[in-house]
Formats: C-alpha cells, sequence, structure tokens
C-alpha cells in the first residue's frame, strides 16, 4: 500500500545525512514542527479569541508594536526547543538579546537557533497568511558552558537547516537541511504534516516580482530601472511581469518558490539598509532560496556571505529565482 511520509518518518529517513549529529538535529527539528502545531492552532482561532487578537500593547527591540500572537509564538518555540536539550539558546526578533538556556541539558546542546516566531503579525487581525522563519546552526562557544554572542553571530553559510511555517489557506513546513527543499502540508484532522513537496526547485526565471511600490519614489535608480524593466513589454517575457505584494514575507517568499518570482525589500531613502534582519529572515530564506536553485543577494554581495556586525542588523534583500536576482544586482554594480 502507498502512503504518503510524515514529516517525522522523513526527518528519521534523513538521520543518515548527519552520522555527526545522532538524531539531535531531528530531535530539534520535532520540536519545531510541535511548536508550530501549538502555534497554528493560535493563528487559525484568531478571530475567536479576544485574549489572543490584537496588540500586547509592548514594543520590540526595533521599536514595534508586538501582537498578542508574536508573544505568545515566541514563548512556544522557546519552550518547545528548551525542553529537548538540543539547543543550547536562541535568538529571536522579539528579544533585544540572545536567550542562553540555563539547564544541565541544555548546556549540552549542540545548536542554537534563530528565528523570527510570527513574521507579518500586522496581517493577523485582517486574516491574511503569516509565517514562522527559523535558522540552526552549530554552536562555537564549548559544549557544557552558557551560549555566547558568538554563537549566534555566524554567516549564513553555516547554517545546518532553515525553514519556514506558513500559517496560510493551509499550513505548510518548508525546511532544508542543505539536501534540498521539502515542503509539508498539515492535515488539521489528524494535526500531522505530509510530504506534499518533496525536491521543491525555483523556476531559473520568473515572471512575478514582489515589493512594496509605494517606496518607489525612495529607491536607489538602478532599483526604479529594474521595476520598470519588470513592467515592460521590452523584458525577458515580453509582456509585463506580474506584480504580487501580499506585504508578509513568507507568503510572498512562498509564492515565488512555487512559480518563479523575485521579493524585494530594497534600501530606501528612509531606511538605507532596507527592513528585514539578515539573521531571522535573510539568511534562512536565502538558505532555502539556495537549496532550491534561486539566489539571494543585497544587491552588491551574496547574503549568505555576510559577517553580521549585530542581532538585529537589517539588509536590503533580494531573493527568488536565479536569473531574476543576477539581473538586478548587475544593474546596481553598473
Ligand atoms: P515583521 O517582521 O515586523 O512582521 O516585518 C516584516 C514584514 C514582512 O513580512 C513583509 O514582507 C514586510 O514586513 C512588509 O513591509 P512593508 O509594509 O514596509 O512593505
Ligand atoms: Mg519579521
Amino acid at each position: 500500500m502507498n502512503r504518503v511520509i510524515t514529516l517525522g518518518e522523513f526527518i528519521i529517513s534523513r538521520q543518515g545525512d548527519f552520522p555527526y549529529a545522532k538524531g539531535e538535529l531531528s530531535s530539534l527539528l520535532s520540536a519545531i514542527r510541535l511548536a508550530a502545531k501549538v502555534v497554528n492552532r493560535e493563528v487559525n482561532r484568531a478571530g475567536l479569541s479576544i485574549d489572543i487578537l490584537g496588540s500586547a500593547h509592548n514594543h520590540n527591540i526595533q521599536g514595534e508594536e508586538q501582537q498578542k500572537l508574536d508573544v505568545y509564538a515566541d514563548e512556544q518555540f522557546m519552550a518547545s526547543l528548551m525542553a529537548r536539550g538540543e539547543v543550547c539558546g536562541m535568538a529571536s526578533e522579539e528579544n533585544e538579546n540572545f536567550i542562553s538556556f540555563d539547564t544541565p541539558l541544555a548546556r549540552s546542546g549542540k545548536y542554537v537557533v534563530l528565528i523570527d516566531p510570527l513574521d507579518g503579525s500586522s496581517n493577523i487581525d485582517v486574516n491574511v497568511s503569516i509565517g514562522t522563519i527559523f535558522s540552526v546552526y552549530r554552536r562555537i562557544s564549548p559544549i557544557g558552558q552558557l551560549a555566547s554572542l558568538e554563537d549566534f553571530m555566524q554567516p549564513g553559510t553555516e547554517q545546518v537547516a532553515a525553514g519556514y511555517i506558513i500559517y496560510g489557506s493551509s499550513t505548510m513546513l518548508v525546511y532544508s537541511t542543505g539536501y534540498g527543499v521539502h515542503g509539508f502540508t498539515l492535515d488539521p484532522s489528524i494535526g500531522t504534516f505530509f510530504l506534499s513537496h518533496p525536491h521543491i526547485r525555483i523556476p531559473e526565471l520568473g515572471c512575478i516580482y514582489s515589493v512594496n511600490e509605494g517606496n518607489y519614489m525612495g529607491f536607489d535608480s538602478p532599483v526604479q530601472d529594474y521595476i520598470n524593466y519588470c513592467r515592460s513589454h521590452d523584458n525577458d517575457h515580453e509582456k509585463p511581469y506580474s506584480s504580487r505584494y501580499i506585504g508578509s514575507l513568507v507568503a510572498d517568499f512562498h509564492r515565488n518558490l512555487l512559480k518563479g518570482g523575485i521579493y524585494m525589500y530594497p534600501a530606501t531613502t528612509k531606511d538605507p539598509n532596507g527592513k528585514l534582519r539578515l539573521l531571522y529572515e535573510c539568511n534562512p530564506l536565502a538558505f532555502i532560496a539556495e537549496q532550491a536553485g534561486g539566489a539571494a543577494s543585497t544587491g552588491y554581495e551574496r547574503i549568505l556571505d555576510i559577517n553580521p556586525k549585530t542581532l538585529h542588523q537589517r539588509v536590503p534583500f533580494f531573493v527568488g529565482s536565479k536569473d531574476m536576482v543576477e539581473r538586478i544586482s548587475s544593474m546596481m554594480k553598473k
């Protein structure tokens, strides 16, 4: 009998990819899977529960208003990761500093996790898809000690795993451990993720561009030129590309990953480093994009090569189909 493989079965079947890991990475991914299901339950009933909808009346380190679900998701992922003992610390978009898990079990953990627990959360109240983005690194500090800043400040090339969960019309978990990209869809009736999108490959050339065009006047002229190229009949598609921008990074990225396209959050005169965070948003999605045959760049350098300077560093971000990212990068370098 043919049965679709579950995420749990898939993770176990791939343990051989990491002979050094002895199952710890599998356990870590299982912790993320569990927290994703808990967060998914709350996201799905967000409109029903006055306890969970709306603002938490706090601001995160970037001065942005936190939604109650941001805080809830952050706590769920942290609790789930802490319980397993594979992870010695976590850094989150929601917290100013990284958190070392100070238990004997966690001190012996080999990994750190960086996470945007609920990206696009300003969309929660209007029922638009949102997501979780995560990234896993091997620690640099000695096992047995508390996690230290250097564990979190590694270039994206050092990621051992990265992925995202999209809470959309269906909920999916998409991840890579450096051996291709695989997508799993949650069957909510039994609470199990099933392999629905094995070996995802992004088309090398797409015809979708995703950018907040309200910022057009503040973009550098090569970015404006590229947008005009996308809109013109004289592009490689010989008709205007489609403009699609949800304003929810995971949803925009996911669509472009499957259909082919480019997501852009460039520098603007107001925000010279763009809006998105290198460690929580750009690196994990760049890792997924490259693993699927795509590319990710600031326009001047490969995202994964950047040596981070601060935990909450922002960078301009162009990600998606390889030919499209290469085209805008070559226009910016001229
Ligand atoms: P967040 O991490 O505070 O949710 O912000 C990130 C979000 C992305 O999901 C989205 O692509 C972008 O911000 C939208 O920004 P803008 O409204 O400036 O277009
Ligand atoms: Mg975010």
